[in-house]
């Protein structure tokens, strides 16, 4: 849905967004395994919050390094989920991905949730991001999409386990964000009710 948040809602969120970092900060997730770092850094908001660490993927309720709750998800964007998600129950995660100049993420799928039968609902916020969507198998046909800030992306049905990721941000091409860079935020239903 190109545009769904217009300039205000979008300046709103950032500023929620602000104090709910300055709670739960940006951590550099590493790969299961290798360790190896994101380029993206990541926090949540909501009962649940997905992290990664050497030990793997999963959803918890606490932040990794000040063991607190995370954040709640605003109410904004509890109305967005309920206005487009078509999923009755509420969500339960809310990641957030900052991605400054050379940030990027690999095609993945998100399959650590118990309910594919919810969507993940993005939004996207600041610079255009190069998005590439691919089919449910690894290594098939993919095509790319622009997401500009405002745009809120639903991935469900069909579409819910296709391979995704982030080619790159495009400097410059939003005044959103002071420093530039884009932030990222997938809702998501993670348990099944
Ligand atoms: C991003 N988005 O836009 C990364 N996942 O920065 C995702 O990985 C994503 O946009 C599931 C559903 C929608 C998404
Ligand atoms: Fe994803």
């Amino acid at each position: 849905m190109p545009g769904h948040l217009g300039p205000e809602a979008q300046r709103q969120l950032v500023e929620t967004l602000r104090t709910a970092v300055a709670a739960a900060p940006l951590v550099i997730p590493v790969m299961p395994r290798t360790g190896r770092p994101f380029t993206v850094r990541m926090t949540n908001l909501g009962p649940l919050g997905w992290v990664s660490d050497r030990a793997g993927y999963r959803y918890q309720p606490t932040h990794p390094e000040t063991g607190k709750p995370w954040p709640p998800i605003p109410d904004p964007l509890l109305r967005l989920w309920r206005e487009v998600s078509g999923y009755p129950q509420e969500p339960e995660a809310c990641l957030v991905n900052f991605y400054n100049g050379g940030a990027r993420m690999g095609l993945h799928r998100d399959e650590d949730e118990e309910d594919f039968a919810a969507p993940v609902l993005s939004v996207s916020l600041g610079d255009t991001a190069v998005f590439r969507m691919g089919g449910p198998e690894r290594g098939g046909r993919t095509e790319t999409l622009k997401l500009a800030s405002g745009d809120v992306l639903v991935m469900g049905g069909a579409s819910r386990l296709c391979y995704h990721g982030i080619d790159r941000v495009l400097p410059g091409t939003s005044s959103l964000l002071k420093d530039g860079g884009r932030i990222n935020l997938t809702l998501r239903r993670v348990t099944r009710p």
